[in-house]
């Protein structure tokens, strides 16, 4: 299965934290990163008073089922020291599942597509350098229109 996952860090060694994520997410079992985007600095989306972010997107082909890929995700959150106080406040490291093939999902635990990634020039820019023609499964626009209607 495909998917689409993106990373985000705006606290200390952002490189490294991203780095070090994707090194981890290469040891899952039955799955390969595929594609990876430019490693992006970007300004705070939201909260705007906090340090800039880095962001990068990778594509994976993987046997791992949503919401498994997301406990591993959290897990490797919680390795790289994320500590969660405030919402959308600086991280080491943030792991989001953007896409997982076509699926819409939507439990307590898990939202896909990623609900805000349609507002997020950051999330946009690494996508459309991946997957321009993917279709939003919900919008039912491929990403680059996306992209180009938000700028
Ligand atoms: N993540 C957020 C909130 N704002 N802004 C940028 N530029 N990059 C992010 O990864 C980001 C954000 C919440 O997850
Ligand atoms: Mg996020
Ligand atoms: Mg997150």
């Amino acid at each position: 299965m495909y998917c689409y996952l993106g990373l985000g860090s705006n606290l200390g060694d952002k490189h490294k934290f991203i780095t070090k994520a994707i090194n981890q997410i290469l040891k899952f079992k039955n799955t390969e990163i595929t594609k990876t985007s430019s490693m992006i600095t970007t300004k705070p989306y939201g909260k705007t008073d906090q340090p800039d972010f880095m962001n990068c997107v990778i594509e994976l082909d993987t046997a791992i089922l949503p919401e498994e890929l997301l406990k591993k995700c959290l897990d490797i959150e919680n390795q790289l020291g994320r500590i969660r106080n405030e919402k959308w406040g600086p991280r080491t490291i943030d792991i989001d599942l953007l896409f997982y093939e076509d699926k819409i999902i939507n439990t307590e635990l898990l939202i896909i597509p990623h609900p805000q990634l349609h507002k997020r020039e950051f999330v946009l820019t690494s996508l459309n350098e991946l997957c321009p023609d993917l279709v939003h499964p919900i919008l039912n626009k491929k990403i680059k229109d996306i992209f180009m209607e938000l700028k």
